[in-house]
């Protein structure tokens, strides 16, 4: 490496440095994409990745979320967090809904209410809760609780970025809520160098849909 390319590397070392404290100097990337076996993009696939020897869940700041109650459907469909995290069920309808979930990551239950209310439910365990409301049926959201702060939830183009990974090796996985098969079949090794990107590519068999997910159409028969 010549004495100029050291110096670039130095200042650029000292700009990441500047940038915010959250960022390590050496950090790469996975670029996920996860399709299902006819290769259509998946959405709302949450691609995690654990540092190899993490045996419990990683030091993170457990971040204050958002699940929406718009138009009587959740929003997000599927929510990603960390553990320990808080979050907040603002009902945005001017009818009430009564929020509530069996799953055994977190039970818990938010009684017939309008606007937000006051104390935010902590999600303390890893898993998935799946959310939903006992008067609409059809309204049905995904907690996803994860043990580390590397994770990332696909698009509409079935993509997902996994940014600022220190180097190293991880154990990478993609959990959907339609997913065939067990979550950690999907698991595989990924190396993360010091800089640039891992492409990696998921093809998940997925389950059918077996409750609509949208509110019933006044006057129609079925759902929108
Ligand atoms: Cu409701």
């Amino acid at each position: 490496m010549t004495r100029l390319v050291v110096g670039l590397v130095a200042a650029m070392a000292t700009v990441c440095a500047v940038a915010g404290p959250a960022r390590v100097a050496e950090a790469g990337e996975i670029h996920a994409l996860v399709t299902d076996p006819a290769n259509h993009p998946v959405e709302d696939a949450v691609v995690v990745a654990v540092p190899e020897g993490q045996t419990a869940t990683a030091p993170v700041r457990a971040g204050r979320e958002v699940v929406d109650q718009v138009d009587k459907e959740f929003v997000p469909y599927v929510k990603p967090i960390v553990v320990g995290s808080q979050v907040n069920f603002p009902n945005k309808d001017n009818i009430r809904h009564h929020v509530y979930s069996f799953s055994p990551a977190k039970t818990f239950e938010l009684p017939l209410y309008a606007g937000t209310p006051a104390t935010p439910v902590v999600f303390d365990r890893k898993g998935v809760v799946t959310i939903g409301c006992n008067i609409h049926d059809w309204m049905i959201a995904h907690i996803y609780v994860i043990e580390t702060p590397y994770f990332g939830k696909t698009g509409t183009d079935g993509k997902a970025r996994l940014e600022n990974l220190p180097p190293g090796r991880y154990a990478v996985r993609v959990w959907h809520p339609r997913l065939q098969g067990t979550e950690e079949s999907t698991s595989r090794t990924i190396t993360v160098e010091r800089s640039g990107a891992v492409d990696a590519t998921w093809q998940l068999a997925l389950k059918q849909e077996l409750r609509p997910r949208r509110s019933p159409v006044p006057g129609q028969r079925g759902y929108r």
